[in-house]
């Protein structure tokens, strides 16, 4: 029996022993989505510069080849989330095809409202109705690019806040924020939910219109059922326990999707679970206890929000999806009759045992087996740094210009 063989028989014998269901989890494993982000594969950059990576992608065309390349080594990124104007087009038609030619669906719009010149000093909370106009007049494009996209979500990110005391009236902004957002989300058919996302700063730095989860959820709370908190993990104080406030947007149905990254310090867009892998663990344990719960109904968007500065676009997409490939396994495993024995008597160092177990668990040869099933390679990110895409890609791109719209 080669090693992986034997691993893999080991980890078996050992979930069997816990009464883990194998089948489930790989069937878990296998029906598991996660949608990658067009401005992800462009270039980006800091306020301190943007660094030109020779093989990123610089036309709509490529976003979609490069997204349908994540999918194809990975088999569980089937979706890209669109940024309008950055991949606005003639016909969005022809965008649908051409996402499908490349192998993947259009997923989640984001209408931008924060970098035109008019929305200096805000959008949806800005003091001239006109610009609060202009920005719903934004969204409600974005609402009929949805429907020629057959999308369902309009994902929603508000840069609105100020810099210095004095200018921003906190409770007025409050106001005009809720009376634009009400006005998009009347606009929504029945079948479509639009995200709030929330950030604590920037680039706001002195304040964000919508800076936590609870702004958000009252936000969501007054708008009606179809508007959901979208939680980034990259948008939070300093040791904010995020496993508690999914759970407590789970039980409020009102957790509408994830931003999948991580920070040390501040936003952006670090690979997620790269700084603290445990925390998204956790975070994935509240998610498998809720989606194994009958009485729980979720309807998640699990999405990346990355655009790289100095990762090299598509590999650091393929690590960024393995990561939460991986750590979903490692949730999926957790003893969970155990931990509510051990929840019921009162035993604390039992029931942190039971997650710590699952987390140390090495589930990789049992990720090998069912991407085999999939048929994609055991090892993605392996398979695509040998496989010399990048430097093809940089080939191909060397003399294109770039249009269309560049990354965050
Ligand atoms: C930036 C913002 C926010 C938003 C993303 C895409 O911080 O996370 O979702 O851009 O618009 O990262
Ligand atoms: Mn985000
Ligand atoms: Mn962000």
């Amino acid at each position: 029996m080669s090693n992986g063989c034997d691993a893999y028989k080991i980890l078996c014998d050992s979930l069997e022993e816990r009464g883990i269901n194998l089948e489930t989890v790989k069937a878990s494993l296998r029906e598991q989505k996660i949608e990658t982000p067009s401005w992800g594969y462009a270039d980006s950059g800091t306020r301190f510069g943007v660094f030109p990576q020779p093989w990123a992608a610089k036309t709509l065309e490529h976003k979609f080849q490069d997204a349908g390349t994540v999918h194809k080594y990975t088999g569980i990124a089937p979706t890209v989330a669109i940024h309008i104007p950055w991949d606005k087009c003639d016909n969005y038609q022809d965008l649908k095809d051409m996402a499908a030619e490349n192998g993947v669906r259009i997923g989640a719009v984001n209408p931008n409202v924060f970098q035109d010149e008019q929305y200096k000093l805000g959008s949806i909370c800005h003091h001239d109705p006109a610009v609060r106009a202009a920005a719903i007049e934004r969204h409600l494009e974005c609402i009929d690019i949805m429907r020629e996209v057959d999308s369902t979500v309009l994902s929603c990110w508000y840069a609105d806040g100020t810099n210095y005391p004095g200018y921003g009236h906190f409770r007025r902004r409050k106001h005009w924020m809720q009376e634009s957002l009400e006005q998009i989300y009347q606009a929504l058919d029945p079948h479509e939910r639009m995200l709030v996302e929330y950030k604590l700063f920037e680039p706001g730095f002195y304040h964000t219109d919508l800076a936590d989860w609870g702004m958000a959820y009252t936000v969501c709370r007054e708008l009606g059922d179809r508007a959901q908190v979208l939680v980034d993990l990259g948008h939070h104080a300093p040791g904010v326990n995020i496993e508690h406030i999914v759970a407590f947007l789970i039980d409020e149905e009102k957790l509408g999707g994830f931003h999948f990254n991580n920070r040390k310090y501040a936003d952006d867009d670090l690979t997620v679970g790269s700084v603290n892998p445990y925390e998204f663990f956790l975070i994935y344990n509240e998610l498998v206890d809720a989606e194994q719960d009958p009485a729980v109904e979720t309807d998640i968007a699990y999405m990346v929000d990355q655009s790289h500065v100095v990762k090299p676009k598509i590999e650091a997409m393929i690590q960024t999806v393995v990561m939460i490939q991986e750590i979903y396994a490692r949730a999926l495993i957790v003893d969970r009759e155990t931990l509510a024995e051990m929840r019921e008597a009162g035993d604390i160092v039992g029931a942190e045992e039971v997650l710590v177990q699952a987390y140390r668990t090495d589930v990789r040869p049992l990720l090998e087996v069912v991407r085999e099933e999939m048929g994609v390679p055991t090892s993605p990110l392996e398979a695509y740094r040998k496989s010399g895409h990048n430097e093809q890609l940089a080939q191909q791109r060397a003399h294109i210009q770039v249009s269309g719209g560049l990354g965050t």
